[in-house]
């Protein structure tokens, strides 16, 4: 294939994807299957490797670009975010719908919409292209999240508008969302890596557009729902649902449930209707939002100084419900935290049973006087963690019991201690079971050495056939001796053995990040490894050399030095080290750097490298590769068939080479 048959195909190819993205992501429809979709992206991804002056911003292999930002740039909203009043019962609905009539008469329409339990956000499209994504912040000003939004599947690159209908620039607002069972995975793994669980979707979906590394928004399931505009130039329209219906047409994801009611009772009737169903949807919902429907009859309404006179929210209670603590329990997590845990008489509340609440910690539990046998009000956080919201003293008969966090480890038996400045108890076995089977899962799970096939249950099974005793047995471990397992066979053994082996090449931040070194997550973990290079070098490192790090603070770095102090530690990382595993960053030059701040462009094919090898080439020299020539550029490689990069540096009289000249160049030096 030649650049313009590839150029061609590429055009073609991003329309695909861009019709099946949207048909998956925005309409909830898809018409491929996964596997086929993967297909197409791959091949585009492929195509654009090869001709990398090919990529636009707007492609869809472009959702996770760039660098991690070291801050959010503040973002002015063209048009302010205002607030919406809040309704809690049918009385004050009522209320709102008498004011709207006694301004507008009694000619009224509804829109009623779910409240969707997400952040905020405005999104500026200009020409049709995304160019800012901002959260709501306080209304006025709000954070650049644009790297963060494009990661998300079902917000548009680019809108496609119908002929008449483009407005030169429009700020389009909704809500950034987590929904269930993205937000229940996210919480386990935190809770897995001993982090403290997000209190509800809203903050999940907050913390995840809140990161400085799109790649880790990317890696969180989000998705968007659009329901308001701000600033627009170029575009009118008569009513709300008018917005909405465009919205939809240009590829904005809408929310499916969303009605057009004449009626102020049926408007009650739908808000109390969803009261009931809202379990059955898969994000959260904390109420409706209504809203005038009329445009200009918005527009004679106007604003109190916070908030639409032609819109309300009405909240749902939160759905609480009084039951017995019939025991509390201590969980050992990953680093030995002790969890004190309250088992409940089960009860339903907001569709699901609830038979434990988590107690966080000793004071947590002292300051709400929780005793054994206490009956407690309990509700869902976000209508989804449960949480004990309070004792119900009046019914205390005698029979309860105070609780104390154990002295000995309830798994294996060793002194548990509170550190000072910590909330929380540790066992101090060195070889507490709870604590070697939670570090051995972390070890082999995703973000860590990512050993796919070693989950919790065949972590289980090999401990407790004796095939290994901590994360380093794990390489010594054989086809023949995985086959025998329960619910194991030849093909998932084989499988195994080769995740296990493929990791040994894990990038040394995995490797750091998966030792599980108390409060060191994988952000720190990257850190430590772009800073170190290599194992050696960290173990190395003092508390005054860790402190240095900007990212690093006092608790990290002592724990990093008194992790690899510990003789169990540098016995596990020689056993490591003598199965394989990678120790080293992979980016830290060994040797000099011959080509540095030597800049190339590469440009047409050539014979004997793939464009990728060469980059790779002159990088380990060194050197750099950009994709356009300026004046900065000191070689133009050019290939067979060079682009407009080769008269752009005819033009700049930069330097050009070709594929011999390049060979002589990486030989001689
Ligand atoms: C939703 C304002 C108006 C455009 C003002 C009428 C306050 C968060 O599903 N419509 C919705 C939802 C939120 C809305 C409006 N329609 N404002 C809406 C909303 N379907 N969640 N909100 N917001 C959005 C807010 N956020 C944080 C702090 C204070 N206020």
């Amino acid at each position: 294939m030649n650049r313009e048959q590839a150029k061609a195909r590429i055009k073609q190819l991003r329309e695909i994807i861009n019709h099946h993205n949207k048909q998956y992501y925005v309409y909830d429809d898809p018409e491929i299957s996964d596997a086929d979709y993967d297909k197409l992206i791959r091949e585009l991804e492929r195509l654009e490797g090869i001709y990398p002056e090919l990529i636009t911003p707007d492609s869809p292999t472009q959702r996770v670009g760039g660098e991690p930002l070291s801050a959010f740039k503040q973002v002015v909203h063209k048009e302010q975010m205002i607030s919406l009043a809040d309704a809690f019962s049918e009385g004050e609905l009522r209320d709102f719908h008498r004011r709207v009539t006694e301004t507008v008469g009694n000619d009224v329409e509804y829109v009623v919409e779910l409240k969707i339990d997400g952040l905020a956000i405005s999104l500026t499209y200009e020409e049709g292209y995304l160019t800012t994504a901002a959260t709501r912040g306080d209304g006025r000003v709000g954070e650049d999240v644009t790297q963060n939004i494009r990661t998300i599947r079902s917000i548009p690159l680019k809108l496609d508008f119908p002929e008449g209908q483009n407005p030169h620039i429009i700020e389009v607002r909704g809500e950034v969302y987590l929904p269930k069972a993205g937000f229940k995975k996210l919480n386990e793994e935190r809770e897995d890596m001993e982090l403290p669980p997000f209190a509800n979707p809203r903050n999940a979906a907050a913390g995840s557009l809140r990161q400085l590394d799109p790649k880790v928004t990317a890696s969180r399931p989000l998705s968007s729902f659009i329901y308001a505009i701000g600033y627009s130039e170029g575009i009118e329209f008569k009513t709300h649902f008018e917005l909405l219906n465009f919205y939809k047409q240009v590829g904005l994801r809408v929310n499916p449930h969303i009605v057009l009611l004449k009626n102020f009772s049926d408007v009650i009737d739908y808000c109390m209707s969803w009261r009931e169903k809202r379990d059955l949807l898969p994000y959260e919902i904390d109420g409706m939002v209504i809203k005038v429907n009329s445009i200009s009859q918005q527009q004679k309404l106007g604003y109190t100084a916070k908030s639409p006179r032609w819109a309300i929210a009405y909240k749902f209670p939160a759905e609480q419900k009084s039951t017995v603590i019939e025991d509390i329990i201590v969980r050992v997590g990953r680093t030995g935290v002790l969890t004190p845990t309250a088992v409940l008489t089960p009860v339903r509340i907001a569709g699901s049973t609830v038979s434990r609440a988590t107690l966080h910690n000793e004071d947590y539990i002292k300051q709400k006087d929780i005793r054994i046998n206490d009956v407690v009000i309990v509700q869902k956080a976000g209508d989804i963690i449960p949480e004990v919201v309070e004792v119900v003293k009046e019914r205390r008969t005698g029979r309860e019991r105070v609780f104390k966090m154990p002295q000995n480890c309830p798994e294996c038996g060793s002194e548990t201690i509170r550190l000072p400045g910590e909330a929380g108890y540790r066992c101090t076995g060195v070889s507490c079971p709870a604590q070697i089977r939670r570090s051995i899962i972390h070890f082999a799970s995703r973000d860590a050495m990512d050993i796919r096939g070693l989950g919790p249950a065949v972590v289980s099974l090999l401990l407790d056939s004796g095939l290994i005793k901590d994360s380093a047995d794990i390489y010594t471990l054989k086809k023949q001796d995985i086959i025998p397992l329960e619910r194991m066979g030849e093909k998932s053994a084989e499988n195994l053995i080769n995740a296990i082996e493929k990791s040994k090449k894990q990038p040394l931040n995995k490797l750091l990040f998966a030792l599980g070194i108390p409060f060191i997550g994988s952000k720190a973990a990257d850190i430590l490894a772009s800073a170190f290079g290599s194992i050696e070098n960290i173990s190395k490192a003092s508390y005054d050399d860790l402190i240095k790090i900007p990212e690093i603070g006092d608790k990290m770095a002592e724990s990093v030095v008194t992790f690899f102090k510990q003789r169990q530690t540098k016995d596990l990382l020689g056993r490591l080290k003598d199965a394989g595993v990678n120790m080293k960053s992979a980016d830290v030059p060994e040797g000099p750097a011959p080509l540095k701040n030597t800049t190339f462009v590469l440009t047409g094919t050539l014979e004997d490298y793939t464009r990728q090898e060469a980059t790779k080439i002159i990088e380990s020299l060194g050197g750099r590769v950009t994709g356009s020539v300026s004046k900065k550029t000191d070689y133009v490689l050019a290939g067979k068939e060079p682009g407009s990069k080769y008269d752009k540096a005819i033009k700049l009289g930069v330097r050009i080479i070709d594929e011999k000249q390049f060979k002589e160049l990486i030989t001689q030096i």
